[in-house]
């Protein structure tokens, strides 16, 4: 049995990739949480209600990224074979507001991790993945690729930036088998409910049953490669079962605009987007990534991954997925008013 310790496993990578190795039955999935008042577990409660086969081979621990000797504790405790490091405060427009939270936590969370991961190094082979982003390549004109020198545009691209030469450095310096995974965006009806992808859905549907007026956006003329999360989980799983440890970008090869986005969810309700889309200066950012287009070759030539649903299918799943929600709410609404 290999044991596989999860950094951000309520997070909707994290719950995709705890879902995936379990489905496997060689993996014990051990995955990191943080404290908070309430539960947030709602990505991976459907893993405990499996069969007991599947949910006693997944175990959680209290930890966080900022906290060095939680991190070393677990380490210490659960010896994984492999480390998926995909914790974060992801959301590049908060950076902006939490520069140096932003920064401990993807940065220095990486390297508190990395030198964990090291002192275990020494007694038991281990393998780490770090959760890179295109992000990193910010103003680089497309397409993006290995060879694409980075210009990072957020507090969060640069404390990535930060993080992926660390692990890189670690690879270098003590030999570690260290993976950096370059993953351009990517979505699910797991996606966060504030990233713009999940917006439109939630904002299309919700509108169409009649649960709210308007959608209130940022930049639509920015322009992003968006895949399944589902099949990049996958991705990163492959980088760390290859003979050795290297770099690789994730992506589609394709780029569509907010405002492409915002078509067709809405379109797959049968509603104009333009009737219902507002603009505020809320959701723009102080610099913006205007396009991302990632060059998957090497991951697909080195590793043989391909991403198996497209832009359209990935939207349309989504739509489905959040009208259901939608109608849900409507229902429940309707029959408190009766
Ligand atoms: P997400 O849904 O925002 O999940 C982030 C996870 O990190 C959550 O489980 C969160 O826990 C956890 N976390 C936040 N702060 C932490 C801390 N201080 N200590 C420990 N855990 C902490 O992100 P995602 O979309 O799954 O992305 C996964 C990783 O890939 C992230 O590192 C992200 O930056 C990176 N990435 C994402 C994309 C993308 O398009 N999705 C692309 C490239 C790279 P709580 O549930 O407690 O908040
Ligand atoms: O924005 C524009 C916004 O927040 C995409 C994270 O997972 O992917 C994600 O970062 C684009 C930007 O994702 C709204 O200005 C317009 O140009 O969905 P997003 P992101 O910033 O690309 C990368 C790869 C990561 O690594 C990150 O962790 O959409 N946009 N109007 C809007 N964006 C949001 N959120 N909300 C709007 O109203």
């Amino acid at each position: 049995m290999k044991r596989a310790l999860i950094t951000g496993i309520t997070g909707q990578d994290g719950s995709y990739l705890a879902e995936f190795l379990l489905a496997r039955t060689d993996y014990e999935v051990h995955g990191l949480v943080r404290r908070s008042s309430s539960l947030n577990r709602q990505r991976i409660d459907h893993l405990f209600a499996l069969d007991r086969s599947v949910s006693d081979r997944l175990h959680l621990h209290y930890a966080d990224l900022a906290d060095a000797s939680s991190l070393a504790m677990v380490m210490e405790l659960v010896r994984p074979d492999e480390v998926y490091n995909l914790g974060a405060q992801s959301h590049v427009r908060v950076s902006f507001d939490q520069p140096l939270y932003t920064a401990d936590v993807v940065g220095l969370g990486t390297l508190r991790l990395l030198e964990a991961v090291r002192h275990l190094n020494r007694s038991q082979p281990v393998r780490f993945y770090q959760a890179s982003s295109s992000e990193m390549y910010g103003s680089a004109p497309p397409p993006q690729g290995l060879d694409t020198p980075f210009h990072p545009r957020s507090p969060y691209a640069c404390a990535k930036l930060y993080a992926h030469w660390q692990t890189i450095n670690y690879r270098e310096a003590y030999g570690l088998f260290a993976c950096s995974g370059i993953l351009f965006n990517h979505e699910s009806p797991r996606r966060g409910e504030s990233f713009v992808t999940r917006k439109a859905t939630l904002g299309a549907t919700r509108i169409k049953e009649g649960l709210q007026k308007k959608l209130v956006m940022g930049n639509l003329d920015a322009r992003r490669d968006w895949g399944f999360a589902g099949d990049y989980v996958r991705a990163m799983w492959l980088m760390l079962q290859h003979d050795k440890p290297d770099d690789y970008v994730v992506a589609t090869g394709q780029t569509f605009s907010v405002r492409a986005l915002l078509e067709l969810a809405f379109s797959l309700v049968g509603l104009d987007y333009q009737d219902f889309v507002e603009f505020d200066t809320r959701y723009t950012r102080p610099s913006e990534v205007d396009v991302l287009l990632g060059d998957p070759s090497k991951a697909m030539n080195v590793l043989g991954w391909k991403p198996e649903v497209d832009f359209r299918g990935l939207i349309t799943m989504m739509v489905e997925h959040d009208l259901e929600l939608a109608r849900r709410e409507r229902f429940a609404s309707t029959y408190r008013q009766t």
